[in-house]
This record gives structure tokens, C-alpha cells and sequence, in this order.
């Protein structure tokens, strides 16, 4: 089974409705490759000083640069992109929000071998969610083409319904080829790995991971994204970092303040919200 692509001019729902059926779907250039450029020259003093990871997972020969907020304006625009959000948010949308998870470029260079073969929702202390509840959603936006030859990620299309916790070998792997602009999207459920890099090229994604608003963050906005520069951005992207009731009560701040106060004063309200107006979503979602 091969990776579905759609176009650009896709709509949220048609991504929403193939991520449903296979966990999986590629939206090719969905921006112009010029802003991965751009995004890349950011971070590049950034990508030259993160060390090599520690361990086989991280992978010895794969560089994970993160806090991408703070480090690359274009990266902002990334994580808001309308169409990504449009299509996370129905997916998600049997939760009462969602939030931004993790923001990081991944470098993988020559001879680096698979990664191995897993749920990114085991990030969550492996909770058994039950099967078709989704708790995040992932996307990898190519910065270089992604080759099966430079290590594609492999996925396995429908494997979002698939038991939990299985040692899969990768033989049932297809990879996600697509050009430097394209956009990955796969959910937390669904069995993939880093690929091998067999090439003489790095191969980079900036992997933009978002989840349910009230499961932990895999990277903290709070600390990675410094005060000074929290208060320069948008508040949709703040909204999205966490800077807003996780759910319908977590994450106010002393007596019941919106967490959004503390980055901009002049934004904000006291209390927890309307349960009538929580509860309607939960109980009416898209999926
Ligand atoms: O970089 C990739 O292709 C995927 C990496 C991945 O799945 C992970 O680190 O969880
Ligand atoms: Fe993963």
C-alpha cells in the first residue's frame, strides 16, 4: 500500500478523511521550497551546534534541533499554516483543544541506519489510548527531497489500526517520498522509523508535532521559547504553544488567570469558561 498524495489545493477535510482511512498522506509543495530555504539559512548556526544524539532512537548520526519558535521566523509561519491546522483540528477534534507538541529540524545524515519502527504516541508513557482515538498528530515538512536512498521516513499506510505495541521489523515500510516544500502528515497511532541514509547528502524535515491540549508537551514552550520573544508573537501562535487553558481547566495561573496574561497584559480572561460551550464540542466532533 503506497502513500496517498494530494495537491496543494487540497481541502483540510480531504487530508482529515485520508488520514482517517490510512493514518497517513503526503500534501506535495504546499509551500514554495524557497521557504524551507530560508527556514533552513535561520537555523542553520543552530543546526551546527546541536551534537549528534546519544542513543540508537535519536539516532548517533542524526542532529534533533529544536525550540523553533524562538529560532526561525518562518518555522512560526510553518505551524500556523491554515491547511495543516484546518486538518489537525477535525482530526483532533473529539478533544476540547489541541496544542503545538514539538517543533524540530531532523538531520539525518550519511550512514545513519532506520530508526526503529514505532508510535510517536508512545511518547506518551505508552498509554493503551483506545484504538481510533487520536492524541496527536504529526507533520514533516521536507527542507531537502526525501529519497528512500537519503532515508524517507517509512510508514506503514493503515498501521494507525494495528495493535499496540508491536516490534515490527520494517519489512511492511513504503517511503514517503516527496519534494523539498511537501508535507507529511501521519498520526500518532501509525507505525513508522526514520529511514537509512544510504546517500552522500544530510536529509532534513522540520518535524511540527501537535497533540491533545491536556497530555504533556514533548517540548516546553514555556522554557525553549524565551518571555522577550513569547511577547512579540501573534496570539494565535501563543494560543498554540500553551499559552491558553489546556483543556476546560488545566493551566491557569494562581487565581484562575488565562495563562496568555502573563506574555500580553492586555489579553485574557478570568475563570475557566463556559462548561456548557466545552462540553458541546466534546460531544459533537468531527471524528
Ligand atoms: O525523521 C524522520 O523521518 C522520522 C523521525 C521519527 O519518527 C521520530 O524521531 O520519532
Ligand atoms: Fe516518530
Amino acid at each position: 500500500m503506497e502513500i496517498r498524495h494530494l495537491p496543494a489545493a487540497a481541502s483540510s477535510e480531504e487530508i482529515f478523511q485520508v488520514l482517517g482511512e490510512d493514518g497517513a498522506a503526503i500534501v506535495d509543495r504546499l509551500v514554495e521550497p524557497a521557504v524551507l530555504d530560508r527556514a533552513r539559512q535561520e537555523l542553520d548556526p543552530f543546526i551546527a551546534a546541536t551534537p549528534f544524539g546519544p542513543d540508537g532512537f535519536a539516532g548517533r548520526r542524526t542532529k534533533r534541533t529544536g525550540g523553533l519558535i524562538a529560532r526561525s521566523k518562518t518555522c512560526r509561519d510553518l505551524v500556523v499554516h491554515p491547511l495543516v491546522l484546518g486538518a489537525v483540528d477535525k482530526l483532533l477534534s473529539h478533544s476540547s483543544g489541541f496544542q503545538l507538541h514539538l517543533t524540530q529540524v531532523i538531520s539525518i545524515d550519511p550512514g545513519e541506519p532506520a530508526q526503529k519502527i514505532h508510535r510517536d504516541q508512545w511518547a506518551f508513557a505508552f498509554f493503551p489510548f483506545p484504538k481510533g482515538y487520536e492524541v496527536s498528530c504529526n507533520t514533516l515538512w521536507a527542507m531537502t527531497d526525501f529519497t528512500e536512498e537519503n532515508g524517507a521516513t517509512r510508514v506503514i499506510p493503515a498501521s494507525h489500526r494495528f495493535d499496540d505495541r508491536l516490534e515490527l521489523d520494517g519489512t511492511e515500510t513504503v517511503p514517503a517520498e516527496m519534494e523539498k516544500g511537501s508535507v507529511l502528515l501521519y498520526t500518532g497511532s501509525l507505525y513508522h522509523g526514520a529511514g537509512a541514509n544510504r546517500s552522500t547528502h544530510t536529509r532534513r524535515g522540520v518535524n511540527l508535532t501537535y497533540s491533545v491540549s491536556w497530555l504533556r508537551q514533548e517540548e516546553n514552550q514555556y522554557l525553549a521559547v524565551p518571555l522577550e520573544i513569547a511577547r512579540t508573537l501573534p496570539i494565535d501562535l501563543l494560543r498554540l504553544m500553551g499559552y491558553s487553558r489546556g483543556a476546560y481547566a488545566l493551566g491557569y495561573v494562581d487565581d484562575l488567570r488565562d495563562p496568555i496574561e502573563v506574555v500580553r497584559p492586555d489579553v485574557g480572561s478570568i475563570g475557566l469558561g463556559d462548561l456548557d460551550t466545552a462540553l458541546a464540542r466534546v460531544k459533537s466532533p468531527t471524528a
